[in-house]
């Protein structure tokens, strides 16, 4: 968590831990999503640069919504399991997996995670990226920027993941993101 006096703020709800990867980790990690057959994220007929996999679940935005993926494999679940401990969940809430290829000039644009989704924890690997927030307050844009180093972990909920927008403008360097999510209404 960023507490000490020199720590940017956070939206509440987020909380942010820095080297919760090792190197090693990272490395491996890099290696296994470049190996992954990466699909470009599409969105209502709309083709992101971005390169995505899904594990666990995967959700379509071409209205079909949630359906099955490949089951998270082997060298996933000890990632998943220290997100789970980050998050103080059990591993098996985190049903979901996103793996993001973010290659020179890609990039998220503004959004709140699917309703379907409740906790969503976000590793960040290979380049820093700046995680922006936006929220309407009255007719003007509360805004707080969070600089994702390589190997730092996220969680968002409560109002950071209802009601604070996030994006990441077009990276200059190449960046993977792993992000695990859990079901809303479901009992962990
Ligand atoms: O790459 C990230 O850290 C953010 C991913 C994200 O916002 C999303 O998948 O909805």
């Amino acid at each position: 968590m960023q507490s000490d006096l020199f720590a940017p703020a956070l939206p509440e709800g987020m909380a942010y831990k820095p080297d919760f990867l090792s190197l090693d980790e990272e490395q491996n990690l890099g290696a296994r999503i470049a190996a992954l057959s990466l699909k470009p994220f599409e969105f209502q007929g709309f083709v992101g640069r971005r390169r995505t996999h899904s594990f666990g679940l995967h959700y379509a935005f071409d209205g079909s919504g949630l359906r099955a993926a490949d089951p998270f494999p082997d060298w996933l679940i000890p990632v998943r399991d220290h997100a789970a401990d980050l998050a103080g969940l059990p591993s098996e809430a985190l049903v979901h997996a996103l793996l993001i290829e973010y290659a020179l000039g890609a990039g998220i644009g503004w959004h709140r995670d699917r309703p379907v989704f409740s906790d969503v924890i976000g590793i960040s690997l290979c380049a820093p990226a700046p995680l922006r927030f936006r929220r309407k307050v009255g007719a003007k844009w509360e805004r707080i920027t969070v600089t994702a180093e390589p190997r730092s972990a996220y969680v968002l909920r409560g109002p950071a993941r209802e009601e604070w927008e996030h994006s990441i403008p077009p990276v200059d360097s190449l960046r993977h993101s792993i992000t695990f999510r859990s079901l809303k209404g479901e009992k962990p």
